[in-house]
């Protein structure tokens, strides 16, 4: 009960913050908490949503835009060169540096999509999500997707970087073998040893971050488990100082705990 308070609060205060009725496109991402924010979306009435797009994050995402009788448009729609207004999202793991670890629904290819597309990217997550370093309370691991067949080299590299028991994400019941994603991919969760922040290395933390003794850094981790073939995409959201999504993309403007 206290945690599904805690997500709609975030979520309604998000929205209530985030979403000004002069924007025209928005970003609607995956997840459990981003129910409660399509449902503050929802409440502010059909004349302050009728200039309004929405834009989903998978099949989900686009079930709860479609239910709320919100405007549905698809990211491969929206001019290259043009930008969404803000994008919600919720996320697994939050740190202070307002990196995240995001896929726990295996919705974070197209989440990442759209958040990358959008100018302003709001993360709303409830108080379990906020913790000191990645890896610290999400113990699951860092979502990655892959394609099937590259699934075992994925495995092995991310082994060899000092990935404890990395393992293809089983189906749920009901579903034989893995599960696959609304971009026929698989997910392999590979948990790691928390994630330092780049203050960590400067105030004398453990130097190298860069998977020297089994320590990453989040941006190095990201840079190079990206560069795995078979890689499609990855469930981190990163920056320095930050979150620069990728590159050209802006800092999250919030986090709503
Ligand atoms: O899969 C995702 O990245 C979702 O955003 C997910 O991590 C958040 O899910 P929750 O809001 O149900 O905790």
């Amino acid at each position: 009960k206290l945690v599904e308070t805690s997500k709609r609060l975030a979520a309604y205060q998000a929205v209530k913050d985030h979403l000004l009725s002069s924007y025209t496109r928005i970003g609607i991402g995956s997840g459990s908490t981003v129910v409660y924010v399509v449902e503050a979306i929802a409440a502010l009435g059909p004349a302050a949503t009728a200039d309004m797009i929405f834009y989903p994050t998978g099949a989900q995402s686009e079930d709860l835009i479609e239910a709320a009788g919100l405007r549905l448009q698809y990211i491969n729609k929206l001019p290259a060169a043009e930008q969404l207004d803000v994008a919600f999202d919720g996320a697994d793991e939050v740190d202070a540096d307002l990196n995240l670890i995001k896929g726990g629904g295996a919705c974070l290819w197209q989440e990442k999509l759209v958040a990358t597309a959008a100018k302003r990217f709001v993360c709303v997550a409830d108080f379990r999500k906020l913790s000191a370093r990645l890896g610290t309370s999400w113990k699951k691991g860092i979502p990655i997707e892959v394609l099937p067949m590259a699934a075992p080299r994925v495995l092995a590299e991310l082994k060899a970087m000092g990935s404890h028991n990395p393992r293809i994400r089983p189906g749920l019941p009901g579903k034989a073998g893995a599960i696959v994603t609304d971009n026929g991919m698989w997910i392999i969760d590979a948990p790691f040893t928390p994630l330092l922040l780049p203050r960590d290395a400067e105030e004398g933390g453990i130097k190298a971050g860069n998977g020297d003794n089994g320590v990453w850094q989040v941006d190095a981790l990201a840079d190079k488990l990206i560069k795995i073939p078979g890689v499609a995409e990855i469930g981190l959201f990163y920056g320095n100082n930050g979150l620069e999504i990728a590159s050209g993309a802006q800092k999250p403007v919030a986090a709503y705990f």
